[in-house]
């Protein structure tokens, strides 16, 4: 299925493969490209075949984040409400992976700027090619950064990283980010689809409600205390435990051979 030219999509072994799709532009976002998008995270979400997502994009870049062109000041007579435009697109884009119970991979094929970084490393298992670059190009264009990300390095790589990256603007290569801890891991480029895509089909045949519940218990993990984590384990342990993938996993175990699971 093919819901726009922005955003390409396919689905092959239970993984819903997006390709962000201007690479004329850097796969910068436009209105259409968010809709795109939107629309085909909403379908992972409800489509229980889907048992995985793959981000990617097209061309030399991953994206450059929001199209400046489409927000060019001079063409307008009264500012643009940004906020409306993070309320409208980046927000719910966020919103939807962080809460889909389904894993997200993301391989980040070469630069990702701005909003486009931050969209990156809102994905559950980051990889990136060796030559990419993660750029928090906002200060570049008087901006504050957005798409999560004065949330998601500042946890992740503390304050001083955070706020040399984001005051400077400075490109950090993939590799550093891997050596903080700010994505999985950098791979060459030749390789980048090949592991990506086979790490995706492996969580795609994965026990996928307990994979959802685990995402779901580290994301909440940073903001609760032990207490409430220990009973969020317990309660998502039930759930886990009534799956039928569940049973699969002890039967196989028990009986010598690998689970088939079916992500019920
Ligand atoms: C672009 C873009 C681009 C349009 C490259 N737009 N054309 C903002 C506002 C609204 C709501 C809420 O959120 C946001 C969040 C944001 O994302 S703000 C940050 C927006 N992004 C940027 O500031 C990054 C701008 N781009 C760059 O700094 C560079 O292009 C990077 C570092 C990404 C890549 O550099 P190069 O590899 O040297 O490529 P380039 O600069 O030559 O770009 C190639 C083409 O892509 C070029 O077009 P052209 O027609 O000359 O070939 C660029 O104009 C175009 N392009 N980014 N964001």
């Amino acid at each position: 299925m093919q819901a726009s030219d922005s955003v390409l999509s396919a689905v092959e072994d239970g993984v819903l493969k997006l390709t962000l799709n201007r690479p004329d532009k850097l796969n910068a976002f436009n209105i259409e490209m968010h809709v795109a998008l939107r629309a085909e995270l909403e379908r992972a979400c409800d489509d229980t075949t889907i048992r995985a997502v793959l981000l990617t994009g097209s061309g030399r870049a991953f994206s450059a984040g929001q199209d400046l062109s489409d927000r060019d000041p001079r063409k307008r007579t009264a500012p643009h409400d940004l906020g409306h435009s993070l309320d409208t697109y980046y927000n719910p884009a966020i919103r939807l992976i962080r809460d889909l119970r389904k894993p997200v991979v993301v391989a980040v094929n070469g630069v990702a700027a701005g909003a486009g970084a931050n969209i990156a490393l809102a994905c559950d298992i980051v990889i990136a090619a060796r030559s990419a670059k993660f750029v928090q190009a906002f200060s570049k264009v008087g901006l504050v950064p957005d798409a999560g990300g004065s949330w998601t390095l500042p946890r992740i790589l503390g304050e001083p990283r955070a706020k040399a990256l984001m005051l400077t603007g400075e490109p950090l290569a993939a590799e550093t980010a891997a050596e903080w801890g700010l994505i999985w891991k950098a791979v060459d480029d030749v390789d980048l689809l090949d592991q990506a895509g086979q790490l995706a089909r492996k969580l795609a045949k994965g026990p996928t409600i307990g994979l959802g519940l685990t995402k779901h218990l580290i994301q909440l993990a940073a903001s609760n205390t032990l207490d409430a984590q220990l009973d969020l384990e317990r309660d998502s342990q039930r759930v886990a435990g009534n799956s039928a993938d569940y049973a699969e996993g002890v039967a196989a175990f028990l009986d010598k051979r690998p689970p088939v699971f079916r992500g019920e």
